[in-house]
């Protein structure tokens, strides 16, 4: 690992998410999520029938949160609002749960008492049931839904924060939400609802960045931003067509989102590909949406800085084409993708250890975008247990040290790094069996206490220091 040093500007946070660690599902006037409703009436769904209603508990143990963050010395935490918390049903109009509010201004007031700055995700996977049944992500009402919802949020905690996420990787609520089944909702309609989910998110993000721009920005001084999630695909091998699939790749995964928020549109590798699939399956128009001339504008460059969540390393390959038969977001991309079996595994099966694809996309994100500002908003590590956690460690330290060599040498203008997550939690379809945390905790413990694992010892270190190796 590099023994150089963090600039002094850079910072760096952990984080969270509301439904993986509050519990209290219930409690206080808080309406059901698409969490609670998926865990509730099919159990099976989730590895070993885990819920998330009482998880950690952080509804009622925020302050312990609390303390462990300055016990790390992080610089900002990075925690989402639970919609159904603030707003049971989620639609708009509808009234707004008091003491929901509070508890996040009490926890918001609790982070300012301790100089932690709050990076806050307003809609983090969990949306309201009841808007769920009014048809979720891809009803072309949504976007007022989120607007009132935002408003809500801007209002009551805008004097307390200055950095805002929209959404949390729309990539994984689209395309395994409505795509593949594997996260709630659980439809699976790809190549259909996933881009009429990723739609209609990219036009509520736009619109929530120019509400706050128009009617709270002037006030609030703060910066918006939405987070999205990309592995590196790499090439498998030197030749055109794998450079291009591995081009492709990105375009699909996080040009889908990035392009039009950046550029106004999707990638035109998109555009085409899916227009000229949708005419030789028979539709009449194009299975992608289409952004109106208007939209394209207004949606463009509604970005204050570009969030990303990483974790690893895939090979792509060209492919032959795809049956024509074949109606599916994946068949449309048509990239073959696949891991070397040499690389360390973690508790994740999607997960191997890669440090240097971290630097490879931090420098495509700066060539694609123009060198913007970037903050790592996840990365880290799985595994299946114990306080004396060397991989995670060493996860770290080889991460960061990439980090760094794309800071220090390629000129990318990354200025924060988020390590996922501040304790063991939820994981969604896996429950409690796959552990991300820097803090381990005792699901069978009522109190649910909370113990540091060595990696919180060696982040608080770093923190400290500035350096990944003992002297910098
Ligand atoms: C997110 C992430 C987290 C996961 C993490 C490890 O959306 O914030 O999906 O919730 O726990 O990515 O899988």
């Amino acid at each position: 690992a590099s023994n150089r040093s963090f600039p002094a500007s850079f910072k760096f946070g952990i984080a969270t998410s509301a439904h993986q660690i509050e519990g209290a599902w219930n409690e206080d006037g808080k309406g059901e999520n698409i969490w609670d409703h998926i865990c509730h009436t099919n159990p099976n769904y989730i590895d070993n029938r885990d819920n998330a209603d009482i998880t950690c508990d952080s509804y009622h143990k925020y302050k312990k949160d609390v303390a462990m963050l300055k016990y790390l010395g992080v610089n900002y935490y990075r925690f989402s609002l639970s919609w159904s918390r603030i707003i049971p049903f989620g639609i708009a109009d509808s009234p707004v749960n008091p003491a929901g509010i509070l508890y996040y201004q009490n926890l918001l007031q609790e982070l300012v008492d301790n100089n932690i700055e709050p990076l806050v995700t307003i809609s983090c996977f969990d949306h309201p049931e009841t808007l769920q049944e009014y048809g979720g992500f891809p009803n072309p009402e949504f976007e007022e839904h989120f607007a009132y919802y935002v408003r809500v949020v801007f209002q009551n905690f805008g004097h307390l924060v200055k950095y805002w996420i929209t959404f949390n990787e729309p990539l994984e609520s689209c395309q395994q939400g409505y795509g593949t089944g594997t996260l709630a909702p659980a439809y699976s309609h790809s190549g259909l609802t996933d881009y009429k989910c990723a739609h209609n998110i990219i036009k509520a993000h736009a619109k929530a960045y120019h509400i706050y721009d128009e009617e709270f920005r002037p006030q609030q001084q703060g910066s918006v931003g939405i987070v999205l999630d990309t592995s590196w695909y790499e090439p498998a091998t030197g030749s055109a067509a794998d450079v291009e699939a591995s081009e492709r790749a990105l375009q699909f995964l996080f040009g889908w989102y990035m392009h039009p928020i950046a550029y106004g549109n999707y990638p035109s590798v998109m555009i085409d590909r899916v227009d000229q699939r949708s005419k030789q399956q028979g539709f009449n128009t194009s299975r992608l949406p289409k952004f109106t001339e208007d939209e394209i504008e207004y949606i463009k460059g509604t970005y204050d800085f570009l969030a990303i969540n990483t974790y690893t390393t895939v090979y792509a390959q060209a492919k032959e084409e795809y049956d024509i038969d074949v109606i599916s977001w994946d068949s449309d991309m048509n990239v073959d993708m696949f891991i070397d079996d040499s690389w360390e595994e973690t508790g994740s099966s999607w997960l191997r250890v890669v440090p240097w694809g971290i630097r490879k996309l931090l420098n495509w994100l700066k060539k694609t975008y123009n060198n913007p500002e970037i903050f790592i908003t996840e990365n880290g590590v799985s595994d299946k247990g114990g306080l004396q956690d060397d991989q995670r460690i060493n996860f770290f330290r080889e991460y960061l040290s990439n980090v760094l060599d794309a800071v220090l040498d390629d000129g990318v203008n990354v200025t924060r790094y988020t390590a996922w997550s501040l304790m063991d939690n939820f994981e969604w379809v896996r429950g409690f069996s796959e552990k991300f945390g820097l803090y381990h905790v005792d699901f069978e413990d009522p109190e649910r206490s909370r113990t540091p694992k060595a990696s919180a010892e060696y982040y608080a270190q770093v923190i400290a220091t500035r350096c990944l190796v003992d002297v910098c």
